[in-house]
């Protein structure tokens, strides 16, 4: 079986002020050509279809368009499941009838997991919801947070699961090995809890075949090559600047399996550009850009400057004025005390005009510095 698995569209998102929406028709229609082209059998997408719980009719027009292409003409099986951002209950609408369809939507959490048999392979379908809805869902109180809820869904999976068979699930969650930093995350994901760990530890998982991941915007392994991010098709932050933004393609049967990345080519890249204003003015781009200036001094008006060269920019700070900042309040340390004024002048200076005092200068702040103190003229 061939399986395509993608998430975290965020279909309706706006980013510093710009609106994604051409960049995701773009996208998520070369991702339907890509489907035909790669004769897949399934596409899983892992939540977060929308970015926000009332999505803009935009969004929705795009999101029905592009299941109605991926259904009728590229002919697969859609999969997917609420994220953090989905309205649970508004994903969920008319989910029955279209299960008719293969449209398979889960929006809410069911005691019972829904499972969907296709192909002799099982999908178990997990949509987010915070620990204290699944608590109540469960009548389970000992579950304190998103781990235990996790661990009670997958037990209750598990107690019907065939092993013989192909199993996989599609999940929208944290999910770490052991400690977060096994997995890199971004600034666009909202946190999935307030006061309890948003963790989820990747060894719940071990029994199944694969494990189709939504929430990181980052591709990216967890532990294993059967427990996957695909990752969000487009960049969303300055954080992604550097992500390869990618689709999971997977082969699968009992005894097979391959993944392999589809990489994905947005119509805009998101970029930072670093350099001195004048610099930057020399070039232009029509990427979405985060500038880094390196100028001493603040330009007037530069964001403004810039924006006819580069209609897209989203951003501008200033990385030696950032570094002059952050020099100020070590400074304020007690540190202060300890040093000779000449010192304390030189460092100043240099953070200032990045260069240091020469022989005279030092010479004439030391020489006016003593007739202060003499309270001489
Ligand atoms: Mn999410």
């Amino acid at each position: 079986m061939r399986i395509l698995h993608t998430a975290d569209w965020h279909i309706g998102k706006i980013v510093n002020e710009f609106s994604m929406f051409e960049d995701q028709e773009i996208v998520l229609n070369a991702l339907v050509d890509k489907v035909k082209e790669l004769d897949v059998d399934i596409l899983i997408m892992a939540g977060d279809l929308y970015d926000r719980a009332i999505p803009p009719k935009e969004a929705v027009s795009l999101a029905n368009n592009i299941f109605n292409r991926l259904i009728k003409e590229a002919g697969v099986s859609v999969l997917t499941i609420a994220g953090n951002h989905d309205s649970n209950e508004r994903l969920e609408y008319g989910s029955e009838l279209l299960a008719g369809s293969q449209l398979y939507i889960e929006g809410t959490v069911k005691k019972d997991v829904r499972k969907v048999t296709i192909d002799n392979v099982n999908f178990y379908l997990l949509p987010f919801a915070d620990h204290i809805t699944i608590r109540q869902i469960l009548e389970d109180e000992t579950i304190k947070d998103l781990q235990d809820a996790t661990r009670a869904q997958i037990e209750s999976i598990k107690a019907e699961m065939d092993p013989d068979e192909v199993n996989i699930l599609i999940a929208h969650g944290y999910i770490v090995n052991g400690v977060k930093e096994s997995v890199e995350a971004s600034d666009s994901e909202r946190p999935l809890s307030i006061g309890t760990a948003e963790y989820v530890d990747v060894n719940l998982f071990d029994d199944f075949d694969y494990v189709a991941l939504g929430h990181l915007h980052k591709a990216q392994k967890v532990k294993s090559q059967r427990v996957r991010y695909s990752g969000s098709p487009l960049k969303y932050s300055k954080s992604e600047t550097r992500h390869k933004k990618q689709h999971v393609l997977l082969d699968i049967n009992k005894d097979t399996f391959k993944v392999e990345m589809i990489e994905v080519k947005p119509e805009r890249d998101m970029r930072v550009l670093k350099g001195t204003f004048e610099d930057l003015m020399q070039g232009e781009s029509r990427d979405y850009i985060f500038f880094e200036l390196e100028d001493k001094n603040y330009v007037m008006d530069a964001m403004n400057q810039l924006r006819r060269r580069y209609p897209y920019a989203m951003g501008l700070e200033y990385t030696a004025q950032k570094t002059r900042q952050e020099w100020i309040q070590n400074t304020k340390q007690e540190a202060l005390g300890k040093r000779s004024l000449l010192d304390l002048f030189g460092d100043f200076y240099f953070e200032y005009k990045q260069e240091p005092l020469d022989d005279n200068q030092s010479e004439a702040i030391q020489k006016t510095w003593n007739q202060a103190l003499k309270g001489e003229k």
